[in-house]
């Protein structure tokens, strides 16, 4: 019998598309290609950055800072974003030209105000747990596709976790966008994501 598998989308959301408050370019190409993707698994997850306005990613509850600015957040590392996913705001929405009708269970972090959580399975701190991993094992689940935004950010650290809780994992590039704050940076998270083990799908079809 074949191990099962799911498909994970990362943070398909209209604040991380172009015109969003965080819009990252391309991030409307890789739509379609993700509900073709869609159509090969049974399972499909998605995670969804869900932040209470005064969440401590946001420049704006750091006065004298600005966007992009690195931090010390609680002891973790931070970089400032644009205020964006919002709770219960249109750019916290999965955008509406995904075909939500495949996606079985919705995942979202960052809902604590005092640490980010890039990945769909930890808190950056790495205490709490989104229930993410316990329903992909109560699933049976044990290979995963991931796909979405921000290669660089949510993406790699959703693969990261995954790995390091078990998981076999293939990263669906041709599905993927990153920010890029620095040119080099998704290029620098697929390596640290191929060094860890995930194999790396470069064309899809
Ligand atoms: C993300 C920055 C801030 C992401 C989320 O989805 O990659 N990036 N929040
Ligand atoms: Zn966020």
């Amino acid at each position: 019998m074949n191990a099962k598998q799911a498909l994970i989308l990362v943070d398909l959301q209209n604040d991380f598309l172009p015109g969003g408050a965080l819009g990252v370019a391309g991030g409307d190409e890789i739509i379609p290609v993700v509900n073709q993707l869609m159509k090969s698994f049974d399972l499909v997850a998605a995670t969804q950055d869900w932040h209470p306005s005064e969440h401590g990613s946001f420049a704006v509850n750091h006065p004298g800072h600005q966007v992009y600015d690195v931090i010390d957040l609680n002891g973790i590392e931070q970089v400032l974003w644009p205020t964006h996913c919002v709770q219960n705001t249109w750019g916290a929405e999965l955008s509406k030209e995904l075909d939500q009708s495949k996606i079985t269970k919705t995942f979202p972090k960052g809902t604590l105000p005092a640490v980010d959580s890039y990945s769909g399975f930890y808190d950056n701190d790495h205490q709490h747990a989104t229930g993410l991993g316990e329903w992909l094992r109560s699933q049976a689940v044990s290979e995963l596709t991931v796909a979405g935004i921000a290669t660089d950010y949510c993406v790699q650290f959703t693969v990261l976790d995954a790995i390091q809780d078990g998981f076999a994992v293939t990263l669906c590039l041709p599905a993927c966008r990153g920010v890029n704050l620095d040119a080099a940076d998704s290029d620098r998270a697929i390596e640290r994501m191929r060094t860890a083990g995930a194999v790396i799908q470069r064309a899809y079809p």
